[in-house]
């Protein structure tokens, strides 16, 4: 493979690291908070985790530190969707276990957590790694969607973990991923399996953070490439002077990278998922929205724009989650009947007597490419795939139809035309930041750190972040501490508390402040690609969400 100049280079480049971990695993001590409890549902979750439950949080500190310095054998697996940074989790793990002990052994589980089920396993080695430093991607070992949750999966991940001799097994993965760690965690403990698991938060939804975990990895690159992105996107359009650009922007369910390029590049508008949901505000409601700003340009002589919308949009608001919901029963129940249905027009007309009501209008009332995909574009238990569904152009669709009849009635009188984005694979194997690309060695070495001292069921924790990286903060959390109670398929389920956007946070608080503006004036800001060499105030700038949240 012909490597460009910048690969090479990033070969070079030294993750910088809290100076806590600096001196080595002689050098690390542990200094270990109170007992601890979950945020809610505290007795049903320490009868679930009752090895796990309520351990300190840990904090590593410099000093005569007490590690197990004997040969160990680590597995590490790559879980969900791709985040910048994954990479240099390993490359930190592995200088760590190096450096503990230079015979103990690496092994990479191939495809996701399916590998740790299927003992499909390679050994990571000092050639391997060096190839993968400060890249982005995951096709080191490759990633997968796989939940280890049948009792068949459990025993072949505890047979796994014997035969290959393993002390530790690191996850490293979204909320789900790490959930899936402590009920490992717990089962090892249960069957005698003296293997630790901890787990390193990543996403670039950013939707994993809490008191201790600030930010989950691969965040701070993909907005930043997508604000690359709408910001040039944003300079043609005030340049052309002709379009409306939708531009819909991945995170699954909470609307933190559409938030975050907000701030980053101030849009006309920015829609907000979690405040739509708030606002019981209806589909109509949202295309209001977004004509007042361009009917507000228009008159001002801008027929020009930009909006943001968020990939999880359409299952905020209330009445399009109504639509989905009898869709996915109406499914269920009728299925037979839907496919005796001889065209489109029948199968149209038989959904919407189905559907009856509001639900029945509002599906009448969408374009004829987004009922199609409705209907069509279906998850192996049949239900919509949300993620699939086009939401830009069916903001565009709802918006033409509301402006002509705003034209109609002589309050509208500007000229529209759009082009419909979405930015998501774009971002999520990008060369890590120098602050990703930092974050996640330090976030591996303190995996090893929490291993190497016999912790397990923690998620790997390096806090301080808006600080310079050599004033970090590195431990571990219990993953039992970020849990709660929730209703998964007709059960309740252990998992990790999704964070959502919250509207009394500080960036949507910035956000709130400034959108009003922006929504009528062309205050559009160019954030630039993302700069791995030169001075730090650029190269090493985190998001704006971090350091709102996280002021020095
Ligand atoms: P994770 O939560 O697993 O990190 O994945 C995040 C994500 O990138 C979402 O933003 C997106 O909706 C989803 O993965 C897409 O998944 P896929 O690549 O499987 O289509």
């Amino acid at each position: 493979m012909e490597l460009s100049p910048l690969q090479l280079a990033r070969y070079a480049y030294i993750p910088k690291i809290p100076s806590v971990l600096s001196g080595g695993p002689g050098a690390i001590a542990v200094e270990l908070g109170g007992a601890t409890e979950s945020i809610a549902d505290r007795e049903a979750l320490r009868s679930l985790f009752p090895g796990c439950y309520g351990k300190p949080v840990v904090t590593f500190a410099r000093g005569d530190g007490k590690s197990n310095r004997n040969k160990l054998n680590v597995g590490v697996i790559l879980s969900g969707g791709q985040a910048p940074g994954g990479h240099n989790v390993i490359a930190g793990l592995f200088d760590g276990l190096s450096a503990g002990n230079p015979d103990s052994v690496l092994l990479g589980f191939k495809g996701g957590p399916l590998g740790l089920v299927d003992d499909d396993a390679v050994i990571l080695d000092a050639a391997t790694i060096a190839e993968y430093r400060n890249t982005g991607g995951f096709d080191i070992i490759g990633s997968g969607r796989t939940k280890i949750e049948t009792p068949e999966q459990f025993a072949r991940s505890v047979a796994t973990a014997r035969s290959r001799a393993l002390d530790a097994i690191v996850v490293i993965g979204g909320d789900d991923s790490n959930t899936n760690a402590a009920l490992l965690a717990e089962h090892f403990l249960r069957e005698g399996v003296h293997c630790s698991v901890i787990g390193v938060p990543k996403t670039i939804d950013g939707d994993l953070k809490n008191d201790y975990i600030e930010t989950s990895f691969g965040f701070d690159t993909a907005t930043k490439t997508y604000a690359e992105l709408i910001g040039n996107i944003e300079r043609d359009a005030a340049s052309a002077r002709k379009y409306w650009h939708f531009i819909k922007l991945m995170g699954r369910s909470a609307s933190h990278i559409a938030l975050e390029c907000a701030l980053q590049c101030r849009p006309n508008v920015a829609l907000v998922s979690e405040e739509i949901e708030a606002g019981g505000q209806t589909l109509a409601d949202v295309t209001e929205t977004i004509c007042a700003s361009i009917a507000a340009r228009a008159g001002r002589g801008m027929n020009f724009g930009v909006v943001l919308i968020p990939e999880g949009l359409i299952e905020f608001i209330p009445d399009f989650k109504v639509l989905i919901a009898g869709l996915n029963d109406m499914m269920a129940a009728r299925l037979g009947e839907f496919k005796a249905q001889k065209d489109d027009e029948a199968r149209d007309a038989f959904i919407r007597n189905a559907l009856g009501g509001a639900s029945g209008a509002l599906y009448s009332s969408l374009p004829v490419d987004i009922r199609r995909q409705l209907i069509m574009d279906r998850d192996p238990h049949g239900n919509v795939q949300v993620s699939r569904i086009e939401t830009e152009k069916l903001l565009i669709a709802m918006v033409e139809v509301r402006l002509a009849a705003l034209k109609a009635q002589g309050k509208y009188s500007g000229a529209f035309s759009s082009q419909a984005h979405f930015f998501g694979y774009e971002g999520r194997c990008a060369f890590p930041s120098n602050f990703d690309a930092d974050y996640c060695y330090a976030l591996g070495y303190s995996a090893f750190a929490l291993i190497a001292n016999g912790f397990t069921g923690y998620l790997s924790s390096v806090r301080n972040l808006s600080a310079p990286a050599v004033e970090w903060v590195a431990g571990g959390v219990p993953l039992t501490m970020m849990m709660n109670m929730e209703r998964r398929h007709g059960s309740d389920k252990p998992v990790i508390r999704k964070a959502l956007v919250e509207l009394d946070g500080a960036p949507f608080k910035s956000f709130a402040a400034g959108r009003a503006r922006w929504s009528v004036e062309t205050s559009y800001r160019f954030p630039g690609a993302i700069q791995y060499y030169g001075p730090a105030a650029v190269c090493d700038r985190p998001t704006e969400t971090l350091l709102l949240e996280h002021p020095r």
